[in-house]
């Protein structure tokens, strides 16, 4: 770890033995028991964090509404000052952060720093949108009335993130969030402790620099009862949650039961139809990386590839080919494309899926199996894997969190392959290969994709933070990061106001008394 400065990155990040989750040097954070943290990389120690107990958490909510009370009222451009400045240190400890995302998740070093740009990146935006929270004007009914409607903050935004993006998805939620007008609660994943305590280090010195109230940026560490102490908790009207379609189950019925609102972005099952109108040389860049970046734990990760019969042992072979050429290692090594999985629970659901799809009829066309010796300690590093499957197999339906890779073919028209993309009860990302316009249009169609994201000629992940990120289906339906997904961290008011000496009624109702 040494070699690669990890002990620099940490100690530029504020990282110490034991972390309590709040950088002023207060201990009003987290009092409960310590979670380790351990790199995948090299299988070492890195740091612990103390959970946060129910006497914690209600201190968390009580600060987080006083510094609410302040926050609402600065001028949303100012809020946006204060991200920029937030924005400043991220690009000044980019590295470091980087690095670490790196070390205590798994994935490539470049994927790390990749993962800190879109941070930069929707703060960028978050700064333009605070002069933009636009609401609109209407004409009324009513002479001498005006009509508009105008966004106000929620207050308390809890938000939920999982490993695979251990600070982005955080921040897609929080500079939005933040510019708004709302606090944030944030129970990061307890598989990157570190990480999250990196994060609300940053946060938490720009808002004090800026003589802003501690609270507007939280941390709460620990397991699902901590986040449980969330969903079920009036005073948090937003919970924003990313993870597992079984966990955004459990998130959405608390938090439905309280008639509060969640956004969810949950599994995927993404595919790339290759139809015979293909580049074939991109449809391998696209669908490799798709499949094996981030070790295939990315909630947009290509799962299933469905090609046209006619050019099917072309792409099969391109892509199988293009497998020998990866290497896997210590991802903060440039040299190696693919990295550890995040733990050894991981590891065995991706031993399970192998089998699984066997066991079911498929065929392996490219072995799976866990490294051992030197570099692979850790016990979490395997070989990306492909398997011929058929799209009804229970395996192939479920999202694993794993480079294992089903291919599938398609026959006749478009049409056929369509039908297999949506065929799941994920509806995340999606992607088509094509040169042919008629093709590339009716994927886009209303009769085409049902995902959140349908993409043309590029692969199912790597999204930029402009658009809205989400998906249909049991995704979960939510919008986080660009385009208008804003709105959801805020409450519309309609307004209207008379002007005149009368009190006419609308749908020229009389009633006189
Ligand atoms: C996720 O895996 O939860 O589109 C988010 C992508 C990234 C984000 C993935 N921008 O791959």
């Amino acid at each position: 770890a040494e070699k690669f400065g990890i002990d620099k990155a940490l100690k530029e990040l504020g990282i110490n033995d034991i972390n309590n989750g709040t950088s002023t040097g207060k201990d009003w954070f987290s009092h409960g028991e310590e979670i380790e943290s351990y790199s995948p990389v090299d299988g070492a120690y890195i740091g612990k964090v103390k959970a946060t107990t129910k006497e914690d958490y209600e201190r968390v909510i009580e600060t987080a509404s006083k510094a609410f009370k302040t926050w609402r009222s600065m001028p949303s451009p100012q809020r946006g000052e204060i991200v920029r400045k937030f924005n400043d240190e991220l690009r000044r400890l980019k590295e470091p952060l980087g690095k670490l995302v790196s070390y205590e998740m798994g994935k490539s070093y470049q994927e790390g720093l990749g993962e800190v740009q879109e941070m930069i990146d929707i703060c960028d935006f978050a700064v333009g949108l605070s002069r933009q929270l636009h609401g609109l004007t209407m004409h009324s009914e009513r002479p001498g009335h005006r009509m508009y409607e105008q966004y106000h903050p929620l207050g308390i935004v809890g938000v939920i993130s999982a490993f695979n993006f251990p600070v982005a998805v955080w921040s897609w939620n929080t500079a939005l969030a933040w510019v708004c007008g709302d606090v944030t609660v944030w129970k990061g994943s307890e598989k990157t402790p570190l990480t999250s305590v990196a994060c609300q280090n940053i946060a938490a010195r720009v808002f004090s620099e800026n003589g802003l109230p501690e609270g507007i940026s939280c941390l709460i560490t620990g397991d699902y009862k901590v986040g449980e102490m969330m969903t079920n908790d009036k005073r948090v009207p937003l919970v924003s949650a990313t993870g597992s379609i079984r966990m955004g189950k459990i998130v959405a019925q608390a938090v439905a039961a309280r008639l509060g609102k969640s956004l969810l972005e949950l599994g995927g099952n993404n595919a790339i139809i290759v139809t015979p109108d293909a580049n074939i040389k991109n449809t391998v860049i696209g669908a490799v990386f798709g499949a094996v970046g981030t070790c295939g734990q990315r909630c947009t990760s290509t799962r299933r590839l469905i090609i046209h019969e006619s050019i099917y042992d072309k792409v099969k072979d391109a892509i199988v080919d293009a497998y020998k050429q990866l290497r896997i290692g210590n991802p903060l090594d440039e040299n190696n494309h693919v990295g550890p999985l995040i733990d050894k629970d991981a590891v065995e659901k991706y031993q399970h899926a192998l089998d699984k799809v066997v066991e079911e009829g498929g065929k392996i066309l490219v072995e799976g199996g866990v490294l051992e010796g030197e570099g692979y300690e850790s016990g979490c590093y395997v070989k990306p894997a492909i398997a011929e499957a058929q799209n009804s197999f229970e395996i192939v339906q479920h999202e694993t969190f794993a480079p294992v890779l089903y291919i599938m073919k398609y026959s006749g028209d478009l049409e056929n392959a369509i039908e297999l993309q949506n065929g799941v009860v994920q509806g995340l990302s999606s992607a088509i290969m094509t040169n042919n316009l008629r093709e590339a249009e009716r994927f886009l169609s209303v009769e085409g994709s049902d995902c959140g994201i349908a993409n043309v000629n590029i692969g199912t992940s790597g999204a930029e933070i402009g658009g809205a990120f989400g998906g249909e289906k049991e995704t979960g339906g939510g919008r986080e990061s660009g385009s208008d997904a804003w709105k959801v961290y805020m409450r519309r008011q309609t307004n209207t106001i008379n002007y005149t000496t009368e009190l006419p009624l609308a749908q020229g109702i009389k009633f006189d008394l």
